[in-house]
């Protein structure tokens, strides 16, 4: 099934996405009709076009080089607004595509283990559950373990999530040592013959060393009893947080060595241009995208959808 088609079957799925990003697209599409509206491109048009792209979150290195692409060619032409979107949407598509991988649990594995990291209020709780129950509908068995010991309403909050998808749920009491709730969690996946592992962790601050040392201690408990676990380390990314989404990806993989990517709240008032840089910048898989709190609400990333929505384009 192509990327178009997929968002023909799921139009409140499109509707959602392009709500979220209404901030980034309005910005970014009336900039483009401001700049280029009866005005041919030249060098300055093509640096304003640049200031555009960065203040959509895009990056520097990355807004240059789409400028850059856009104008390669055209220079002293006139241009229409709608012809530099689609150039722009066009040149965040090349950005997006390699990127763009679903998150595969490979069936041989097993069981598999996914631990999901990322900063307190991501969406780390949520994106599990609903991963959890996409598992479940294709028959898994699932184990998930409450790492987030932290507080008494995230393990709460997973044991909800647990009961309503049909998976087994490994906690302790608040304050337990969450790599102990991981390596007990691993040990009830083998026994059970169970095929995902999910481990949640707590919201661990990358600027709190002493956090980030826990998250290094799960993932050394978790290698103990199976070598090659964790078979996927996915970083969960607030698109509302904007250029912070950066340096979290940065800090998170050096403790965690993070495989991939997902971002939530892509419904929300949310600044999805800072996916953009990412990719250009770290080139990790992003695998999913969240756009509600609802069990549905989670979906493949499509780069052609997303660079069309973040342009304001129709798909
Ligand atoms: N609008 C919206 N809210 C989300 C999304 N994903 C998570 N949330 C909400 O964000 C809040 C924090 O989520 P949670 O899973 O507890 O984050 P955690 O601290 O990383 O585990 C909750 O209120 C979730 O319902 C999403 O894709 N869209
Ligand atoms: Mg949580």
């Amino acid at each position: 099934m192509s990327e178009t088609d997929e968002t023909a079957a799921r139009p409140g799925f499109w509707k959602r996405l392009t709500q979220g990003l209404t901030r980034t697209a309005s910005s970014l599409s009336t900039g483009i009709t401001d700049l280029f509206t009866k005005r041919k491109l030249d060098a300055t048009t093509v640096e304003d076009l640049e200031d555009v792209l960065i203040r959509a979150d895009l990056g520097v290195e990355t807004s240059a080089r789409i400028a850059e692409a856009v104008a390669k060619g055209r220079y002293d032409k006139a241009i229409e607004p709608d012809e530099v979107r689609a150039l722009v949407a066009g040149e965040i598509e090349t950005v997006l595509k390699p990127v763009a991988h679903p998150l595969v649990f490979d069936p041989t594995v097993k069981p598999f283990v996914l631990l999901m990291v990322g900063v307190n209020g991501s969406g780390k709780t949520t994106t599990i559950g609903k991963i959890a129950a996409k598992l479940r509908a294709e028959g898994k068995k699932v184990v998930l373990a409450a790492g987030d010991t932290f507080r008494a309403a995230a393990i709460e909050q997973l044991k909800v999530w647990a009961e309503r998808t049909g998976a087994a749920i490994i906690a302790r009491e608040p304050g337990a040592d969450a790599a102990g709730v991981a390596f007990d969690g691993l040990a009830r996946a083998k026994a059970d013959g169970a095929d995902v592992l999910i481990v949640d962790t707590a919201g661990r601050l990358q600027n709190r060393a002493e956090l980030m040392a826990e998250l290094e201690k799960v993932v050394r408990v978790l290698k103990k009893q199976e070598p090659t676990a964790p078979h996927a380390v996915v970083l969960v990314l607030d698109a509302t947080v904007g250029q912070n989404a950066l340096s979290q990806v940065e800090a998170f993989r050096r403790v965690a060595g993070v495989t991939g990517l997902v971002m939530t709240k892509l419904d929300g008032t949310a600044r999805g241009g800072i996916l953009v840089a990412i990719a250009a910048k770290h080139g990790l898989p992003v695998h999913l995208i969240g756009v509600g709190e609802g069990v549905d609400d989670l979906q493949p990333f499509a780069a052609r959808d997303f660079a069309r929505a973040i342009v304001g384009l129709e798909n």
